[in-house]
């Protein structure tokens, strides 16, 4: 009984041996044409801005060290689709391999606002049928640098992330590299924040099991 509690206990945070298991996840960054997804991606895997990036699809890995614990992660720099029709699949298959998501819209740009916010939509409908409960996501509104331009406000894009419970931040992917860091890591934490919540949840619905099967002499069924 008292190995079983234990076992439940590591299970909802640390190791046997005391350490952190290796964070892994798999980061989708979305958001219209142009708006400088892979910008923000580049400047923060190189440091660099290189300025023009064609519509390329990649999938990076990297590694890095967070607060003493490696983390391995894949990030899917995606293209948004400019078939309607096409977009439905490809989207879901994107939406369904990702652990977090980093929303980007253009401050310059109410078009590209409009998608970040059905695109929060459909991470919330997609995954609450997963039955998550909170899903990382990060809203990102970039191009700060062009104030001139500005279409939406700080306000605005801080009430969209707010409504669908996700972090905020506005950047220059041209200009700065510590706005791309900040998002990636913490989006990061975000990520392991809420497997965190749902080892412990697991957790304990195997100590009630454990409990019940010692109680009552049978393993209850869910
Ligand atoms: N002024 C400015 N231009 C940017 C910024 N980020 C990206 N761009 C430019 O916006 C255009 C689209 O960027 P890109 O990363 O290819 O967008 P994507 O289609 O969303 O991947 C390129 O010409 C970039 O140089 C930024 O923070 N400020
Ligand atoms: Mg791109």
């Amino acid at each position: 009984m008292l190995l079983q509690l234990r076992t439940a206990l590591q299970q909802a945070g640390k190791m046997s041996d005391g350490s952190f298991p290796k964070l892994e996840a798999n980061i989708l960054v979305i958001g219209a044409a142009k708006v400088g997804k892979s910008a923000l991606t580049v400047r923060f895997l190189t440091r660099r801005f290189i300025g023009e990036y064609g519509d390329i699809e990649s999938i990076y890995t990297h590694r890095m060290m967070m607060a003493g614990r490696e983390a391995s992660f894949s990030i899917w720099d995606s293209v948004y689709p400019q078939v309607a029709g096409f977009r439905g699949q490809a989207e879901e298959k994107q939406l369904r391999w990702a652990d977090g998501f980093v929303v980007v819209y253009s401050i310059c740009d109410r078009a590209s606002f409009q998608v970040a916010r059905q695109q929060l939509q459909r991470i919330q409908q997609l995954t609450r049928k997963n039955g998550a409960r909170r899903v990382p996501v990060i809203v990102v509104g970039n191009k700060r640098d062009l104030q001139h331009r500005r279409a939406i406000s700080s306000e605005e894009g801080r009430l969209l992330a707010l409504s669908a419970g996700a972090g905020f931040f506005e950047v220059s992917a041209a200009e700065t590299y510590h706005g791309a860091l900040a998002v990636f890591h913490e989006l990061l934490d975000l990520v392991r924040d809420s497997r965190r919540a749902t080892r412990k949840t697991a957790g304990l619905r195997g100590l009630v099991r454990s409990l019940s099967a010692a109680v009552f002499g049978k393993r209850r069924t869910e």
